[in-house]
């Protein structure tokens, strides 16, 4: 999202509507005669050409990145700097609502648990990888690429914290770090991987805990806030005791089950649909 001045655009103050520049689709709010928000609902790259395209109009550029809670004395300011930062789509239509509920008066807050899981609508939560080598960790997360899952920004840099790939798990951006799996047999090189595998994981938000028919889960390095277990390549078969969810590349259908599995594992829609005032300013 970007704030800039658009010049003489028609759209009256402090309204928003959608608009289509280029093709994509985005929500632009005018707050004032001059000024408005853009917020594209694709990622960094969309961005970067609405921009671009936008630098061939009247309009200029003022701003990016409001900072939220930047006074946490007047909410309203801090729901406009979440969206303007907020890295997943379906923060828009929750923090647009915060907004509703700041006007109503609402003070009933939203459950604890659930504030500590919204905030990764704004800052985008980190996937690790973690299972032994030839697996198929990293054709899942090309597979979860490839489908309607789309990479936001693969070029590291282009956001706060950079590490892996961005995701877009239907709505949820998440990042998300593919591992080499520990090999008993592991030259410098690749024990320095796993070294930096290692410490993902202790800074995981949720680990992808790998296995498949043949293989064992190889024990984590440390303790995790969350951990799905998952049997990959299921299509050439599942392990005698199944106990984990089962995933194939192959199969587009379980990919995409797996996307929503690990969606709702960081971002429960129980946590969406909390009608309480989300007050992460006070936080
Ligand atoms: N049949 C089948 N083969 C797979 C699947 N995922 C990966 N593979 C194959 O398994 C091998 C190892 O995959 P790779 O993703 O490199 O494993 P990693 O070392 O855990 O990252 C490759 O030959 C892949 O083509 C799957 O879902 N089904
Ligand atoms: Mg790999």
């Amino acid at each position: 999202m970007t704030l800039i001045s658009l010049g003489a655009d028609p759209l009256p103050s402090h309204t928003s509507r959608l608009r289509e520049i280029d093709g994509e689709e985005v929500v632009i709010a005018r707050w004032s005669p001059l000024d408005a928000h853009i917020m594209p609902h694709g990622g960094v790259e969309v961005m970067k050409r609405i921009v671009a395209r936008l630098a061939r109009t009247p309009a200029s550029e003022t701003t990016h990145h409001l900072a939220p809670s930047e006074d946490p004395h007047d909410p309203e300011a801090c729901v406009a700097g979440a969206l303007a930062h907020a890295a997943s789509p379906l923060a828009i239509d929750f923090l647009l609502d915060q907004r509703r509920r700041l006007r109503e008066g609402l003070s009933t807050p939203v459950a604890p648990d659930h504030a500590a899981v919204l905030r990764h609508l704004i800052d985008p939560p980190l996937i690790v990888a973690w299972g032994p080598p030839n697996v198929g960790k990293s054709t899942l997360l090309n597979a979860l690429a490839r489908t309607e899952i789309s990479i936001v920004a693969p070029e590291a840099g282009t956001t706060r914290d950079h590490v892996g790939v961005l995701l877009n798990l239907g709505g949820l951006v998440v990042r998300y770090a593919d591992t080499p799996g520990i090999r008993p047999d592991a030259d410098p090189a690749e024990e320095q991987a796993i070294d930096i595998a290692r410490s993902l994981v202790s800074a995981a938000d949720l680990v992808l805990w790998c296995s498949d028919r043949l293989s064992e889960r190889p024990a984590l390095p440390s303790t995790v806030a969350s951990i799905v277990p998952l049997d990959l390549r299921s299509d050439l078969g599942l392990p005698a005791k199944p106990a984990a969810f089962a995933v194939s590349a192959r199969s587009e259908e379980s990919v995409l089950a797996l996307a929503f599995v690990l969606r709702e594992a960081l971002v429960p829609i129980a946590a969406l649909q909390d009608p309480g005032l989300w007050a992460f300013w006070n936080a």
